[in-house]
């Protein structure tokens, strides 16, 4: 039987870095439920055997180590064929910036294999193995595995079941290309502070106006790069150039 959402299949010379992901909240539920697969793969175990490195110096010279390319292949290939299709994504600082129409492209796929690259780079011949390149954002991490676990975590709450039924991801943050409205609960008055009396009122239709406008004015102030029509530094509608 097919579950609703993606088997993450992950890549790493950390593997006990998804565990907590496994255990804990939204997606330690969703695996408990069976709604997604988690599984993390040590690379060191597709050496062929301890004495095997898994990164080299570069060729050339320069700093630090890259990983080779046996052991990618090896993992990459063996999880491929055991796995059901689906894509393979690399973890790069290079790759196309991960947002929240990626999310939604990756919560329908069967299969989602994440390698995490780690040292300073990877040996380019790897590149061809993957569908695809992302990253979390305009930062240098130690490894992609933060990275992976921020898209496991993003792509399984939007698998159907995984949020509670009284949860919803329609009016959140991005899901529209806006910035959330302000939302309150009791007291109704904290240390001076009163709740808007808009949303006291039980005017549905004014709460909604009063809500899009409220994330309208959110947006343009704290995210103009989002906002259609801008092009003041951003790249309007919040779509930035890899953000598919
Ligand atoms: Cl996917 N990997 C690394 N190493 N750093 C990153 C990243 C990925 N995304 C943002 N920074």
């Amino acid at each position: 039987m097919s579950r609703p959402g993606p088997e993450f299949h992950v890549i790493s010379l950390f593997p006990e870095m998804f565990s907590p992901a496994s255990l804990c909240g939204v997606t330690g539920k969703a695996v408990e439920r069976g709604l997604v697969g988690l599984t993390a793969y040590q690379l060191r175990d597709f050496t062929g055997g301890s004495i095997h490195p898994v990164d080299d110096s570069p060729y050339g010279g320069g700093p630090g180590m890259l990983m080779k390319p046996e052991p990618v292949f090896a993992a990459v290939e063996q999880v491929s064929s055991t796995a059901p299709p689906g894509v393979s994504v690399l973890l790069t600082p290079q790759g196309r910036r991960f947002g929240q129409k990626a999310a939604a492209r990756l919560a329908d796929e069967k299969r989602v294999l994440l390698f995490c690259g780690r040292y300073e780079g990877v040996d380019e011949r790897i590149r061809p193995l993957f569908d695809e390149e992302l990253s979390i954002g305009d930062y240098v991490l130690s490894g992609g595995e933060l990275a992976a676990l921020v898209i496991i975590d993003a792509v399984t709450r939007l698998v159907p079941g995984a949020l509670g039924s009284d949860e919803s991801t329609s009016h959140e943050s991005f899901s529209d290309g806006r910035l959330e409205y302000p939302q309150y609960t009791r007291p109704a008055v904290f240390r001076g502070e009163a709740v808007p009396d808009v949303l006291l009122s039980g005017n549905h239709a004014e709460i909604e106006r009063w809500r899009r406008e409220q994330s309208e004015r959110r947006t343009r102030a704290r995210r103009p790069d989002l906002v259609a029509g801008d092009r003041s530094g951003g790249v309007g509608r919040g779509e930035e150039p890899g953000d598919d």
